[in-house]
């Protein structure tokens, strides 16, 4: 009888060989029932030697992105909606709303004369713009008017509303680090009774009191950044007088991050964003790192080897470059990439790392 030889086998010492197996299995039947198991049947799928990611390389190509996103304009308004977005959901993760295992990626979309009601939440944003000019995001008083390679973020518990006074829909990818809020379980978000928040601030006050070389005396340190909008017209002259200058990094490009003035660190505590530019003919050195990213083809045409899976990529197309996955680009012409990734949480765990 099993039980009777398990008592007798587990005397301090492993029983015959030839029931070993079944005692085994009968213990950790046992021991189940009490809400407990045996770690080294678990030890090397819980502590790998490198980085197991579920997250796969993709690419969404914006011409079937935006067709599916403007046919949405037909089936919702954003008022029903409250935020008309369709989400890209990494394909080896349907039905989480994930593009990697940490940051959710969506399309949204405010059509002319369209307003998406005012709200807030722990979770951060940043949304960059991909297509229409004149629409707003209203962000701690300020309404930020935003055109297209823009971004603007959306801090911690910052109350936001969009809005669309312009004659053109307008798209943005929306980055949002609720899938990392959400691992430790602390989301909390309210809605405001009025549809839209009070302008406190005339547009572009945030950047020209705190991204301009100056601060206004008593500016706090903030570990998220009080520039609410980082301007493609201000940056992109940047990157391209480094590519000039040969400022040219052999894996990404003439690149910078988007820094808090206050700090020079990230514009979010959980997340970073980059603008690179690749010279014509490109022809990048891998890398890898822990930190899952999503890219955005601003200006020419690429690809992107990940792992040996071949990412191409045109104006406007959204792709996801995994965790610890080797990567390199390469841009028959001069191209210009904008990126995001979960480098400073990481960075503030002490977990990141980067590599060859
Ligand atoms: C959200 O609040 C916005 O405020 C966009 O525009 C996308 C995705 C998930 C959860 C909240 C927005 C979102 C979101």
């Amino acid at each position: 009888m099993a039980v009777a030889t398990a008592k007798k086998a587990t005397n301090g010492k492993p029983g015959p060989k030839h029931n070993i197996d079944a005692v085994r299995e009968e213990y950790y039947r046992r021991i189940a029932k009490h809400d407990m198991a045996p770690l080294w049947k678990v030890m090397n799928s819980v502590v790998t030697e490198e980085p197991k990611t579920r997250c796969a390389p993709v690419v969404w190509h914006y011409d079937d992105v935006k067709s599916l996103v403007m046919e949405s304009g037909g089936l919702i308004t954003a008022e029903e909606a409250k935020r008309r977005v369709l989400i890209l959901e990494n394909p080896a993760m349907h039905g989480e709303s994930k593009a990697t295992n940490t940051l959710f990626a969506g399309i949204q979309m405010i059509l002319p004369g369209e307003v998406a009601p005012a709200h807030r939440h722990v979770s951060a944003a940043i949304r960059f713009v991909l297509d229409g000019e004149g629409a707003y995001t209203a962000v701690e008083g300020e309404k930020a008017f935003m055109s297209p390679g823009d971004f603007v973020i959306t801090a911690n518990w910052a109350p936001h509303d969009h809005g669309n006074p312009s004659k053109k829909p307008m798209l943005w990818l929306d980055v949002l680090d609720f899938p990392a809020v959400n691992f430790f379980e602390a989301s909390f978000a309210e809605n405001f009774d009025a549809p839209t928040q009070e302008t406190t601030r005339q547009d572009g006050d945030s950047l020209s009191f705190y991204g301009s070389g100056v601060l206004p005396d008593g500016t706090p340190s903030m570990n998220r950044s009080p520039v609410i909008n980082y301007t493609y017209a201000r940056t992109r002259p940047i990157v391209e007088r480094m590519m000039q200058a040969g400022e040219i990094d052999k894996r990404h490009g003439a690149r910078v991050r988007y820094a808090n003035p206050v700090t020079g660190g990230p514009v979010l505590p959980t997340m970073t964003a980059w603008l690179a530019m690749l010279p014509k003919g490109f022809r990048g050195e891998p890398y890898r790192a822990t930190d899952g990213t999503i890219l955005v083809c601003v200006e020419g045409q690429g690809r992107t080897d990940v792992d040996g899976e071949v990412l191409e990529w045109g104006p406007n197309d959204i792709f996801v470059v995994p965790p610890w996955k080797r990567y390199r680009h390469t841009a028959p012409k001069e191209s210009v990439l904008f990126s995001i990734s979960d480098r400073p949480a990481q960075e503030a765990l002490g977990i990141w790392r980067e590599g060859k």
